[in-house]
């Protein structure tokens, strides 16, 4: 089934905040499935894989060091439209402009440290569920 995949990282300064309870009730109310979910540690490295398609803007830098400062939950979301409807419930990059009741305006401190991640198309969110998750932890009964 196309467009039922989304993958989200709850980011570090939301771990520290200890909002992931808060965020998780968040997604399942808005109807998502959880079909594979952990918590880790991202090296350097792993964050400069992760976000390689913005190696080259100004703020590379300041978002791997943020992404490897401290544990993350990463989690693979099941839902129709998960992608489009996911970057809706997050809301705006810049907390600032985010909408009211959007997780990024609830738990976001800045456009760097802002919360969460949601993939921005269906080939990302594949691309970003293996870069996380094995075949084996790639869960998809619900589907
Ligand atoms: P994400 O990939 O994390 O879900 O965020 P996004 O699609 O809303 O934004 P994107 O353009 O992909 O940027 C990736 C992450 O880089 C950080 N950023 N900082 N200081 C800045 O101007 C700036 N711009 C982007 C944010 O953490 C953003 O989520
Ligand atoms: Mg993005």
């Amino acid at each position: 089934m196309a467009g039922t995949k989304t993958l989200t990282m709850i980011k570090p300064g939301a771990v520290k905040h200890r909002h992931i309870g808060a965020i998780i009730d968040m997604i399942e109310k808005a109807g998502f499935r959880i079909a594979a979910i952990k918590s880790v540690k991202l090296t350097a490295e792993d964050a400069m894989e992760f976000y390689a398609e913005h190696k080259e803007r100004p703020f590379f830098g300041e978002l791997v060091d943020f992404m490897s400062s401290g544990p993350i939950i990463a989690a693979i979301l099941l839902k129709e439209n998960a992608v489009a409807d996911f970057r809706k419930i997050i809301g705006s990059t810049d907390p600032s402009e985010a909408a009211d009741g959007t997780i990024r305006k609830m738990f976001a401190i800045s456009k760097s440290m802002n919360a969460i991640h949601g993939s921005d198309s269906d080939e990302s969110a594949e691309r970003e569920s293996t870069f996380f998750f094995s075949k084996k932890e790639m869960l998809e009964k619900y589907l």
